[in-house]
Formats: structure tokens, sequence, C-alpha cells
């Protein structure tokens, strides 16, 4: 069994849940935030069976677009003095950010 951890964009989420549901797999969807950004997004853990992995992979690649935000440099530095030269730059996020993990134990009590 693998568990794998999906970082979407916000604007993906539904649509990737869904797929998820349509497929039978299951998956928990926890709000998030980057770290960079410090915009939300969603993660999505979901527990496969080892045949699972490349269908499950499939699924997050076909729904996960990627996009282009514009960031303010004040943001990151927590600035306010920073701010007042800073120009907006663009930050290219996604589609998703994937982690595959081997599962050493599952239970369901
Ligand atoms: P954020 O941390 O908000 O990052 C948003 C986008 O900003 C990233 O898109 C990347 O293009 C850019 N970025 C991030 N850190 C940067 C830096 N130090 N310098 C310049 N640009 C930077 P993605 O790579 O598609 O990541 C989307 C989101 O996935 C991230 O949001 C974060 O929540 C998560 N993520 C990405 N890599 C991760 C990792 N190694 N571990 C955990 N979470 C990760």
């Amino acid at each position: 069994m693998k568990m794998i951890t999906a970082i979407v964009q916000n604007q993906d989420a539904n649509a990737l849940g869904k797929a998820f549901v349509a497929a039978k797999i299951q998956a928990t969807r926890i709000a998030s935030k980057g770290g960079f950004l410090r915009a939300g997004n969603t993660t999505f853990l979901i527990g496969v069976p080892d045949d699972q992995v490349e269908q499950t992979l499939a699924i997050i690649s076909e729904t996960s677009k990627t996009r282009t935000q514009i960031m303010s440099p004040a943001w990151y530095t927590e600035s306010v003095m920073e701010s007042i030269n800073t120009v907006p730059v663009e930050v290219q996020v996604g589609g998703a950010t994937v982690f595959v993990q081997d599962v050493e134990q599952f239970h369901h009590f």
C-alpha cells in the first residue's frame, strides 16, 4: 500500500475530489497553505493499493492545471518598508506537488 500526498490549487480541488469519488478512490481533503505564497491550497491524503498508484497519479495529473500568480515580494519579507519599492513578480504554480510513500501498516478500526 502507498500513501499519496497531493498538494493542488484550490481551483482544481473540487474536480479532483469528484474524480476520486467516480474512480472509487478514497481520499481525505485538508485545507492547507503554501509556505512561499501563503495562499490557500488543498492537500489530499490518498491511501491506495500498489496497483492503483498509476491510476491515481493519472487522475491528479489530468485534473491539476499550471497557473501563473502574481506575487508581491512584500508577502515574503513581511516588511512594510521593503514593500514600498518592490515590484510584483509572476510565479508559476502547479499543476500538483505529489509525494508517494510506502505505508508500513494500515488499520481501520
Ligand atoms: P507555495 O509554497 O506557496 O509555492 C507556490 C509556488 O511558488 C511554487 O509552485 C513555486 O513555483 C514557487 N516557489 C515556491 N518556493 C519558492 C522559492 N523559495 N523561490 C522561488 N519560487 C518559489 P509549486 O512548486 O507548484 O508548489 C505549489 C505548492 O505545493 C506550494 O505552495 C507548497 O504548498 C507545495 N509544495 C511544493 N513543493 C513542496 C515541498 N517540497 N514540500 C512540501 N510542499 C511543497
